[in-house]
């Protein structure tokens, strides 16, 4: 489908006039090119030529190690140009990477701005100093803080557009709010707003790639993603990377998409195939794809040396396509700029670059104390004991019975169902989570409805509708990328990963993104999604893959929050918590305590939360303190309750509830008037969660043990199937008896 040209697509543009140019012959014949005027082809020149000679510059200032690393976009300058000519800078969303200096430089960043990153200067507006430079993010112009792992952008923008979708369609939603995250989000959505992504040639053989093609084409999203293809990934070439050779083939089976391959050192057909694109997106009929031919003629970064794996000819017949050599040869040839006009320009260039570097240069440092700064939340602290509420009893039935006590599994479900009527922005997706994608099935009753494999969000799609709580393609890393995307835009995904032992191909957007959007943009944005996972074992038949713990690699990435409730009343007033928080949050259910009778309670209320980092004592002790969490908490203290029948030792039990934060001062008060700890977690022993809780103990209250810091956890090995292999596998109450006993006597 082709789309002409929309002209008012420019109409947000500034003068494009560039300073110091009105003496030029500037053409006033009224002659286009492809809808650009010659005043906006000087400007265009202008952005290019600033591009090019700002990268120039870092890579001198590189080179006098006045920087520490540079990374150019030398040779996408037209590409960059064309995107920015053609989107609209704080009302489109932006995830660039890191060649696109001349799409930044086009949507109003500045080259001080650039260079503060360059030096990693306090003020840096992307990150104060703790990104490389070229890893953009304004939050002025909504170019989202961009990390380094290639293709996790794409993922996120798919999620971005999902939001502006979502708010358009719920704008009641995007109002604020107080006592939660709302207070702190603002929401600006248009309603034609497009999403741009873009990413090289190599990394289009990331899987998330083609999750995120995948999802796009099938809800038709506004994104347009823009593979700048320059023939190589750092010494890879493109045929390595790609069976054929050429991307614009290989995906252009996906349905609803606007398909453009164009020779993106040509800034005039690069503006022709985005507007054309742009206008499609825009338009609301589908996600676009432009595949942009480029060169790079700067080696992969300053710490590769390309001629090591390329030969001078091909070097050459590269440079022959330079896009500011192009552009400029263009300007003259139509009679645009002549070359005192280009001379002028070019001088104009390089007297403003040079007073930016000298500011650059004096810019202050940032100071070592804030390093800590931004891990979390500033505005809300999901510890504070204000957050506390009592439960509410329910009212008797009917006949005057007491409400029978509730599962976990049912208290989980209900604080879904408060907070989904609570706020708006809530949306849970995930694998097998709705009810049933084929709704017509349930609007003709002829089904029940499934609301996951554990039902823990059954009804929830009938409550509140297809939009609300949907399945995802079975896909672990577009659940949580999408979540990421759709967080930072202020909604609150509520995402389910099915079973803990496939969370891994999420892990890129577990490790590196989720956590560290708020810290890496130093504040700019946030992203604080909740990811509820399904953990543990003890089942019986789970064998290794429906049976695995870890949550210490996920407690050991700072700026995630980790849960872990033990009880049903817990899991209902964390939970909430969890959602009305502004931090990223794992919520770990054990499916072993999703049914247990152990830990029922009536549901408490839609108000009732529990303050993080909160441990609860199970039960007092003066011999001996217990620290544990989870589906032990149980079995430690059926093993409690056995050691003190039958020798009357005292064990204080500890359940931590919260991982990330946890509870020093309870454990550091409890260990201190019992003289001996024994910790105890699910997980294999060695490196699991506990032994840093034994480390600070054996450190921090060295002096009040009167034992050893014990610990009781699973064999390091995996949970297999056979029961009687299972149990030997992981902590039995016996095992904790047994400890708890001899440490009691050491
Ligand atoms: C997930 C991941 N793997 C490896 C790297 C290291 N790396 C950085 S850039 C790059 C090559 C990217 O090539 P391409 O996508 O073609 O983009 P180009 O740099 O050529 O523009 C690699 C391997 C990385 N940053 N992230
Ligand atoms: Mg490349």
């Amino acid at each position: 489908m082709l789309f002409i040209y929309n002209e008012n697509a420019m109409a947000t543009k500034t003068d494009p006039k560039p300073a110091g140019l009105k003496d030029d012959k500037s053409k006033s014949t009224g002659k286009t090119y492809e809808g650009l005027s010659p005043e906006q082809l000087i400007e265009a020149y202008r952005i290019m030529y600033t591009s090019r000679r700002l990268d120039d510059r870092e890579i001198l200032l590189k080179r006098q190690q006045k920087i520490f690393f540079q990374i150019s976009g030398a040779g996408h300058e037209a590409v960059g140009l064309a995107s920015g000519f053609t989107l609209k800078p704080a009302y489109d969303w932006f995830y660039p990477y890191y060649r696109d200096r001349a799409l930044c430089l086009a949507l109003g960043a500045t080259p001080y701005e650039m260079l503060l990153m360059a030096v990693g200067a306090a003020d840096d507006p992307q990150s104060g100093g703790r990104q490389m430079p070229s890893h953009w993010g304004f939050p002025k112009l909504n170019v989202v803080t961009q990390s380094s792992p290639t293709g996790s952008q794409v993922l996120q923008a798919v999620g971005c557009a999902e939001g502006g979708r979502y708010f358009a369609s719920h704008p009641q939603a995007a109002k604020k709010a107080d006592g939660d995250y709302r207070q702190f989000k603002d929401v600006k959505f248009e309603g034609d707003e497009v999403t741009y992504v873009s990413l090289g040639d190599g990394t289009t053989s990331e899987g998330e790639f083609w999750e995120g093609m995948n999802t796009a084409s099938n809800r038709k999203l506004p994104v347009l993603f823009v593979v700048q293809d320059n023939g190589y990934a750092i010494s890879v070439p493109v045929e390595v990377q790609t069976a054929g050779g050429n991307i614009s083939r290989l995906v252009s089976g996906f349905p609803n998409f606007h398909f453009e391959e164009v020779d993106g050192t040509d800034p005039v057909a690069s503006y022709a195939a985005f507007a054309r694109t742009v206008a499609y997106c825009r338009a609301g009929e589908g996600p676009g794809f432009i595949h942009a031919h480029v060169i790079r003629p700067y080696s992969h970064s300053l710490s590769d040396d390309e001629r090591l794996y390329r030969p001078d000819a091909e070097r050459e017949r590269d440079a022959a396509r330079d896009p500011i050599t192009r552009m400029q040869m263009f300007l003259i040839r139509e009679g645009i700029l002549d070359e005192k006009g280009i001379n002028k320009l070019e001088k104009q260039v390089e007297d403003d670059l040079q007073i930016a570097v000298d500011q650059a240069l004096e810019a202050a440092l940032p100071a070592p104390d804030t390093i800590m700064r931004y891990v979390y939340s500033p505005d809300l602290d999901p510890t504070s004991s204000a957050i506390q509420t009592e439960p509410v009893s329910p009212a008797p039935a009917a006949d005057g019975k007491k409400v029978a006590p509730k599962t976990m599994a049912d208290l989980i479900n209900a604080t879904l169902r408060d907070e989904m009527r609570r706020d708006e922005r809530i949306v849970i997706f995930g694998e097998d989570v709705a009810d049933a994608s084929r709704e017509q099935y349930l609007e003709e009753k002829l089904i029940k409805g499934k609301g996951g494999v554990f039902k823990l969000t059954y009804g929830l799609q009938h409550d509140f509708g297809s939009d609300r709580v949907f399945n995802s393609p079975l896909a672990e890393a577009n659940i949580v990328g999408r979540a990421v995307g759709m967080a930072t835009r202020g909604m609150k995904p509520v995402v389910e990963i099915q079973f803990f032992d496939y969370i891994w191909p999420a892990m890129m957007q577990l490790r590196n993104e989720l956590p560290l959007i708020r810290w890496r943009s130093n504040n700019g944005f946030s992203c604080p999604a909740v990811v509820r996972v399904a953990i543990g074992g003890y089942l019986t038949g789970g064998a290794i893959y429906h049976s695995q713990c870890g949550e210490s690699i996920f407690t050991h990435t700072p700026g995630m929050r980790v849960v872990f409730p033990s009880n049903a009343l817990d899991a209902a007033g964390l939970l909430r918590t969890a959602i009305r928080c502004d931090d990223p949050v794992l919520f770990l259910e054990h499916k072993r305590l999703y049914r247990e009778t152990f830990g029922r309670a009536p549901y408490p209320g839609p108000d009732y939360a529990i303050p993080f980092g909160k441990a609860k004592v199970v039960q007092p002790g003066t011999d001996l303190s217990v620290i544990t969490y989870g589906a032990v908490v149980p079995r430690a203290l059926q093993a409690a309750q056995k050691l003190e029948r039958e020798h009357g030792v005292k064990v204080e039990l500890i359940d931590l509830r919260c991982l990330n934060p946890f509870d020093w001062e309870t454990i550091a008060a409890s260990v201190s008037k019992t003289n001996r700890a024994l910790v105890a977690y699910e997980d294999s022993l060695s490196w699991g969660y506990g032994a840093e809780i034994a480390a600070r103990i054996a450190d921090e209250l060295f002096d009040h043990l009167d034992a050893p810091v014990r610990r009781v956890a699973a064999k390091d090995v995996f949970v297999a199937y056979q029961p009687i292999l299972e149990d030997a596998t992981l902590p039995q109450a016996e095992d904790l008896l047994r400890a708890m006993k001899e440490l009691s006597e050491y």
